[in-house]
């Protein structure tokens, strides 16, 4: 299915979530208006829906407290009764700071509203009237970011505590098990309460009844002391500094300096919040051992040291110094969390994989969240680790197409887990997928793209050539393709860079130069025919990259498939005319082992000029069993490359697409599934354009 049918469908799903005023986070579980949800789901809008973006914040702070803290929930009167604790157990009205016009709950959320406010500057078009909205925000996004240093910032080093795990936004993170197993159940009073949300999603996937216990009653504690913030301190057992929420922080303070900037006001005050908090962060929550950043337990003056997620956030807004950057890069590289092109895992889990209690399906405890790996993804993006900020804008982009727009994804088969329909996976796969169908490729390595209006003819301005016999022609074409791909390709991987210096390129062109007189009746069985044009397609492309300088996709050349061509025999062909060749052969095999100088393709091989049947159905293994086509009995479900659908005159239903995988699959069991299974569920995959370089 094309990208952009899932980019109306996340539309679809933020309108299903949107009650007139705010966009829940889902209708199944969460029926209010949730704080740093909010922020997400504006980013999203901010792409399409300027109104709707700004509506999102401004709803949200109009529920801000007077003492500046912005409330973790809004609730929706209209929908009270569904959701456990509700404002009839918060009664927060026991504060004085409390709005008297709004429910909310008594806790907050990572700030992260003063970032979402500049992407919303930043991607819309109607700048005016959201610097019109900036000046209205702008004063409350101080006086959020105030009443943390003043409030939550007892060592005055910028450095802000949080006193609910919920504030952290990863509610059950094994981070805060040491801190909450402090809270003796058998000796502490705990009101008598009814959860809802483990009646309506599997409780595997849930925080444990222990710790609802625990949240609850830090709940009562802050009722008990009406809200007061120093007497919360003073009696509270869970005071802990979050790297994840400081960072968030620091990042939103550098986006107020920006802000402050667009509007005219003075940008001193975010800067100083922004150097002490950053400074600090790097400072006291780093662990050069373990090279990851900590948790620390302000009760117990110590570093939790358990390794999750929120280590990595200091990537995010900058904070963590380069060295830093560079060690933690090392480990969020590693088995623990998941490698590039490591098979089983996607992104970043929540949690390091090889603890005992790692879950790849239990909540904040081991699976995949997008919010959070969006974040990672500006993170590394911003210190240049382009490679590994890829692999997590795939995925992002990847999970929702695969699995649907869950809650979060299992990290190891990316099934989808919590509720389903879920607004910030819907905002934040819209804000890329926005990037990635305005350029075709990847925002973290976009460049110029090369318009191509009329046909370019590439070969035609090569050395011109002494004519030579047509069977010279085809001699040294062979020769020289074999020799290209024997010594530039390893893995199936191009080292283009290498191939442009190369005296066999150099060559090479010579030849394709020669080809516009080349007569193609040397070429006298349909066996060499299949090679001669496999083989001259995959050339093509891998001289249309050199020649047309791609760095990172072919989709930086507007119609790379159509408009660059090379003349033979004094006709001019394009890549999609030998594609047409191959349709109208309905030879599918060389058409799927066709090399489209894409992740996605194939590996590059050469195929033998006489009888390439072997080599062409090596390339279609290679393709059918690798990540290109997924075949999961579990759930009744087959998920393919596009590339099935591009050729639908080929293959024509689903069908065919099974019985034409089953004859290459290795795995047996998925083989005997895809036989007996008539109606498997079909899903089809997001092409990977970038370059197979
Ligand atoms: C989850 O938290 C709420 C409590 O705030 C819950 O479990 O009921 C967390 O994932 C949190 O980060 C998120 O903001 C909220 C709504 O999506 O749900």
């Amino acid at each position: 299915m094309p990208i952009h049918i899932y980019l109306d469908k996340a539309k679809q799903i933020l309108d299903k979530n949107f009650n007139g005023r705010f966009t829940v986070p889902s209708v199944h579980l969460y029926l209010h208006q949730w704080n740093w949800d909010s922020a997400f789901i504006a980013i999203g809008y901010s792409r399409y829906n300027t109104d709707r973006a700004v509506l999102e914040l401004k709803s949200l702070f109009d529920a801000q407290w007077e003492n500046g803290m912005l409330p973790h929930i809004v609730f929706d009167r209209n929908n009270l009764g569904r959701y456990f604790p509700e404002p009839d157990f918060w009664q927060t009205e026991r504060s004085k700071y409390a709005p008297s016009d709004f429910l909310t709950s008594g806790i907050t959320q990572p700030p992260i509203h003063g970032y979402a406010a500049l992407k919303i500057y930043e991607n819309s078009n109607q700048k005016e009237k959201v610097k019109e909205f900036l000046k209205w925000l702008y004063p409350r996004l101080i006086k959020l970011h105030r009443y943390f240093y003043l409030e939550r910032n007892p060592d005055d080093n910028g450095l802000i505590y949080i006193r609910h795990p919920w504030e952290s936004g990863m509610d059950n993170s094994p981070m805060w098990d040491p801190v909450l197993d402090r809270i003796d159940l058998s000796k502490v009073d705990i009101p008598q309460f009814k959860r809802k949300d483990d009646k309506i999603i599997d409780p595997e996937q849930r925080p444990k009844d222990e710790d609802y216990k625990r949240y609850i009653y830090l709940v009562d504690l802050f009722k008990k002391h009406n809200y007061d913030e120093r007497k919360i301190f003073h009696s509270c057992p869970f005071i802990v500094i979050d790297p994840m929420f400081n960072s968030i922080l620091a990042a939103s303070n550098e986006a107020l300096m920006k802000i402050a900037d667009i509007i005219g006001e003075d940008w001193k005050q975010p800067e100083e919040w922004y150097l002490t908090t950053s400074r600090s962060i790097r400072d006291l929550l780093y662990s050069k051992e373990k090279k990851i950043f900590y948790a620390y337990d302000y009760i117990q003056k110590k570093q939790i040291q358990v390794e999750t997620s929120a280590g990595f956030m200091p990537l995010f807004g900058g904070v963590a110094s380069h060295s830093q950057a560079v060690e933690i890069l090392e480990y969020m590289n590693s088995a623990s969390f998941c490698k590039i092109h490591e098979n089983n895992c996607f992104a970043i889990p929540n949690y390091d994989r090889t603890k005992k209690d790692f879950s790849t399906k239990n909540y904040w405890r081991g699976p995949v969240w997008i919010n959070i790996n969006w974040m990672l993804f500006q993170g590394l993006k911003r210190y240049k680790f382009k490679q590994k900020a890829e692999h997590l804008e795939k995925t992002i982009i990847e999970l929702p197409v695969r699995f649907g727009f869950y809650e979060y994804f299992d990290s190891k088969y990316g099934t989808g887990y919590g509720t389903k329909d879920f607004s910030w996976t819907a905002a934040l796969f819209i804000d890329l997928v926005y990037d990635y169908l305005y350029t075709g490729i990847s925002s973290a390595k976009r460049e110029i793209i090369v318009k191509t209006d009329t046909d370019i003819v590439v070969n035609r301005n090569g050395n011109s050539v002494a004519v030579s016999e047509p069977k010279e022609i085809y001699r040294e074409f062979n020769l020289l393709t074999g020799q290209m791909i024997d010594r530039y390709v390893s893995n199936g991987s191009v080292n283009y860079r290498k191939l442009r210096m190369s005296p066999e390129y150099k060559l090479f062109q010579n030849v394709a130069g020669k080809l516009k007189d080349f007569d193609l009746s040397v070429i006298d069985t349909a066996e060499k025919e299949r090679a001669f044009w496999i083989n001259l397609y995959n050339m093509m492309v891998v001289d249309f990259i050199i020649r047309m300088k791609v760095k990172r996709s072919v989709r930086e050349v507007d119609n790379f498939f159509e408009k660059l061509k090379y003349e033979i025999s004094g006709k001019k062909y394009s890549l999609k005319d030998i594609e047409e060749f191959f349709v109208s052969r309905k030879d599918r095999e060389a058409l799927v082992s066709l090399v489209r100088g894409t992740q996605s393709s194939p590996p590059l091989r050469f195929m033998s000029p006489d009888s390439p049947q072997e080599d062409i159905l090596s390339a279609v293994k290679d393709f059918v069993n690798s990540s290109e086509v997924m075949v999961v009995p579990e759930e009744k479900a087959v998920m393919v490359s596009e590339l099935f659908r591009w050729y639908d005159k080929l293959f024509d239903s689903t069908e065919t697409v099974s019985r034409f995988i089953s004859s290459y699959l290795v795995d047996e069991r998925k083989k005997l599934f895809l036989e007996k299974e008539t109606s498997p569920q079909y899903l089809y995959l997001f092409y990977d354009w970038y370059l197979n370089s």
